[in-house]
């Protein structure tokens, strides 16, 4: 039996990091073996590079640059990932191929342009998208500090990310109005039937 691969997407600040976190203290309380990747992942040489050009804005890079950038991030590691599975352990991203495309792709460049350098990863089992009816997020703490953290981007990125939700994959979680234990109750209603181990083989992303 491998583990599963979750994965939890969300524009930002709608609580990912925070819920990710309750998840796994739930998952070590009940001695699930399981670990957390969260992309970009930023101690890698291509993540120091990406951390510099998203806290940087004198850092410039052209759009599809930065793109690349991201997808190699997620390549350069999953090697370890697919060994993970394998081992029986759950593995949670924190973002993933769905944020890469949403992101590149609300800068104006082609969705399938965008998914190109992704194709071939392992599709997440589950991928749980934190959302709010409203553009809620940006009224929230810390909204502004990063380079894509500006209201009218956030819009045109949930925008793009919809285009996912046909995905069988793919389980929208509305959080608004909601506190942090009734979101975590939710996506540990949602984790349930993924924790015991999975005998499928992992599917990839293709076009
Ligand atoms: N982001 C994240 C992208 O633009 N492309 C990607 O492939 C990924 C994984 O990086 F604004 C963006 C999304 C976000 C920023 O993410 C940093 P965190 O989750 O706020 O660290």
């Amino acid at each position: 039996m491998r583990g599963a691969l979750i994965a939890i997407e969300g524009l930002d600040r709608t609580g990912k990091t925070t819920q990710t976190e309750r998840l796994l203290a739930k998952l070590k309380e009940l001695n699930i073996t399981h670990k957390l990747v969260k992309f970009p992942k930023r101690d890698t040489q291509i993540g120091k590079l990406i951390n510099t050009y998203l806290t940087e804005k004198s850092f410039d890079l052209n759009d599809q640059a930065a793109h690349l950038l991201f997808s190699a991030n997620r390549w350069e590691v999953i090697e370890e990932i697919k060994k993970d599975l394998q081992d029986g352990t759950v593995v949670i991203l924190d973002r993933y191929v769905y944020s890469g495309v949403a992101y590149s792709a609300a800068k104006g460049l082609d969705f399938q342009w965008c998914l190109s350098p992704d194709i071939g990863l392992p599709k997440p089992d589950l991928t749980i998208f934190l959302k709010f009816r409203q553009s809620e997020n940006a009224s929230r703490a810390g909204f502004g500090d990063e380079r894509y953290e500006v209201a009218e981007f956030q819009e045109k990125v949930k925008h793009i990310f919809e285009n996912f939700s046909t995905n069988s994959e793919w389980s929208p979680l509305y959080v608004d109005g909601l506190s942090i234990d009734q979101v975590h109750g939710k996506i540990w209603a949602l984790l349930q039937k993924y924790l015991g181990g999975l005998d499928n083989g992992l599917q990839v992303f293709s076009i």
